[in-house]
Formats: C-alpha cells, structure tokens, sequence
C-alpha cells in the first residue's frame, strides 16, 4: 500500500474514488471518502462510509491507521457534529490528534452545516475546505437536495431512435436499444430508491420494474394511474410485490376504488394525489422526499416524462441513442408536454459521462440550474 501523492488534489481525489464505493449502500446518507497521510504525502490509511447506519468515513480510516498524532486527513465532506446514529466524527478528528484536516466540501444539513468545520477550528487543527470542492459536491448532490429541498434527486432514463423517438407510430418500442444498454440501465436501478412510471408503459409493457441482477438496494416501485385500473391484479407488478414495494398514485376523483381495493388486498399501496399530471408529479417528489427517498428513477413514456420536465423536477439524464430509426409524425420523442419555446443557447448539461454502448451510444448528464 506503499504510496505517495504529488499535491493535495491527488489525495482528495482518492478519497473521492473511495467516497463513490459507497454509492447505493449509504442513501440516505452521503457517500463520503477519507486518507490519512503523513506530511510527506504518503498514504497511511483510507476509508470510506460503507452502509447507511456505519461508521463513517473518518472513523474508518482512523481505525485503520491506528496512531495518528501529527498525521493529515482528508475527508471528502465536513466532519459531522451531530450525535446520529454515530458520535461526532468532528470530536474522533480531534482526539485523534490531526495536525491538518483537508475537507473537500462543507455538509449542507442543518444538523452539521460548518459546526464541524468550526469545532476542528476550535481545537487548533488547520483545517483547508474545498479542495476538489466541484467533485465533493457532486458526489453529494443527490444528498443535497434531499436535506435542502426535501425531495429525491431525479434520474430521467430514455432510449430513443437516432431520429428522436422512443416507439413507432403504432406504439411498439421493443428492442430500440442493445443488450449492453439494458445491461447499464439495471445497474441504474440497483441504486434507486423508487422507480416511476405511468399507466401507458404498464398497459402496453407491463414492465416489473426490478433490478436484474438485484443491486446494492431495492426500490419502491411507483405508478402514476389516474384511475390505478393499468395495474391489472395478475400482472407482473403485482406479481412481484414479494421482491419489491409497489406504489400507485391515483388522482382524486378519479380512482376506481373497487379496483384500488382489490390492488391493495395483494399488498400494494394506494395513494391518492391531485388530479392534475404536474400538481400529480410534485405531489410525488414531495411525498417521496418525507420517506427520504434520495434517488428516483423516471422509465415512463412522454406524458409523464414531459410533466416532469415542464415541473423542472429533472436533475440529471441517462439517454440512449440507437442507431436505428422509425419515422413518422405520431411516433412520439421522449419528453411531451409543454416543453420550451426556444432552444437554449448556453448548455443545458454538466456532463457525466458520453460513451459509445455496444451499438448506442450513452449520455449521461447533470442539468445545470443558474
Ligand atoms: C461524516 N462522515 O462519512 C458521513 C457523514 O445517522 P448518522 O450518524 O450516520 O449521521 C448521518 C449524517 O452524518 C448525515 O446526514 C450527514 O450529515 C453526515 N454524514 N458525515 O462526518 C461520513 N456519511
Ligand atoms: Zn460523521
């Protein structure tokens, strides 16, 4: 494990790798990294937040090293303060006897929100915070914007024709991307805390919605239906409600409560929201985020797909292209609704990842926000 790092940003990039391993497993929690150096730069320790209700990072690391008077340790997000479901990581840094702590980023819950920062601070340890910072936050953003906006970080997943459409103009979109895409997308799924979709791609896939193979989580499984009658009682949503949680959000008004009875009699669970599609999808978010679902996938057709893109409810996209094309005037392309009047002139995407997928290819990017 003989290692020595050039500067400051190599080691925090490492503890950023090390920080990702524990995307899936941590949710709701941050995924969080840490190395321990001395003041050569060479690695003596690292750590990571393995599962949610773990240790975190730093008390991995530091357990790991052993003594660490006069040692350095960077942590990809501010020690935490707070008593959790651990003691404070801030007051372990400080007994460890750190003589510098680098901090990728500073925790934006209102629990830690710089008080960790200030107690090493406190203490006498220098303490630099924000180096890498743009990795730091990335890592968090889904963590981010559960503890400041109380709803899920919001995947989009669409495979189109290299002419922009998601099915023929009969409705049939079987087999528009590759083994290799549909490889990735269930990888997707594997970290997802829900999975949305609406009553068009029930009636006409009857999708189950699962991760094949299972992922490092298990997600709840939501159907945005008006009337909840697409979810049919011997379907393959309903019959893999022993694998997986399965939601239905129905509109008031709306709901064929004979049928939502016999849905919930199989163990699904009925919602009842506005009956309106954007109020619907806020309602959603917002329902989703008290239950701390932090990452959410939407697999739907365009109608649903739109209202979340018109509710500016679309954090990050995953499309594929396939070298394939269908034609025609009713064929539908992935986002409906409103959509934009003008194309936007700056660029929409920070971008994640834009790589060829046996025959499609797969982008993968952030939506910015100004
Ligand atoms: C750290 N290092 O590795 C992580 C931190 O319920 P608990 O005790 O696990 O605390 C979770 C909170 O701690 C979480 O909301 C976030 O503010 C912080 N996460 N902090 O110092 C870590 N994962
Ligand atoms: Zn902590």
């Amino acid at each position: 494990m003989q290692h020595r790092f050039e500067n400051d940003e190599e080691v925090m990039q490492h503890a950023v790798t090390l920080a990702a391993r524990g995307v899936g497993y941590v949710e709701p929690n941050p995924p969080v990294g840490a190395v321990i150096v001395d003041a050569e730069r060479n690695l003596i320790a690292e750590g990571w937040h393995q599962n949610f209700g773990g240790p975190h990072a730093e008390v991995n690391a530091i357990a790991v090293a052993g003594d660490t008077e006069g040692l350095e340790l960077f942590v990809t997000l501010e020690p935490c303060s707070h008593h959790g479901k651990t003691p404070p990581c801030a007051e372990a840094v400080v007994k460890a006897g750190f003589s510098r702590v680098v901090i990728g980023c500073q925790d934006p819950a209102g629990h830690v929100d710089g008080t960790g920062i200030a107690k090493l601070r406190a203490a006498g340890i220098t303490v630099d915070v924000g180096v890498c910072s743009q990795d730091a936050e990335a890592l968090i953003a889904p963590f981010r914007m559960l503890m400041l906006n109380r709803r899920p970080w919001v995947h989009a997943k669409w495979a189109m024709t290299l002419d922009g459409k998601i099915c023929t103009q009969t409705g049939h979109s079987q087999w528009i991307s590759g083994k290799e895409s549909r490889a990735t997308v269930h990888q997707l799924r594997g970290r997802m805390d829900a999975i949305v979709t609406g009553a068009g791609t029930v009636r006409a896939d009857d999708p189950t919605l699962t991760a094949r193979p299972p992922g490092a989580r298990v997600a709840i499984r939501v159907v945005v239906d008006s009337t909840g009658r697409s979810v049919s009682l011997d379907g393959n949503l309903v019959r893999s409600i022993p694998e997986a949680p399965l939601l239905i959000v129905t509109a008031d008004g709306q709901t064929d409560h004979s049928h939502t009875k016999a849905l919930a009699a199989h163990g699904a669970e009925i919602l009842e929201g506005p009956n309106d599609y954007i109020a619907a999808v806020r309602f959603l978010a917002v329902e989703l985020g008290k239950r701390n679902v932090t990452n959410l996938l939407i697999e739907a057709g365009s109608s649903l797909m739109g209202s979340f893109s018109d509710a500016g409810l679309i954090d990050e996209v995953h499309a594929f292209i396939a070298p394939k094309i269908v034609g025609g005037d009713l064929a539908k392309s992935p986002l409906g609704g409103s959509g934009l009047d003008q194309v936007a002139a700056e660029s929409q995407f920070s971008l994640v990842d834009w790589r060829q997928s046996g025959e499609d290819m797969y982008f993968c990017g952030r939506v910015m926000r100004s």
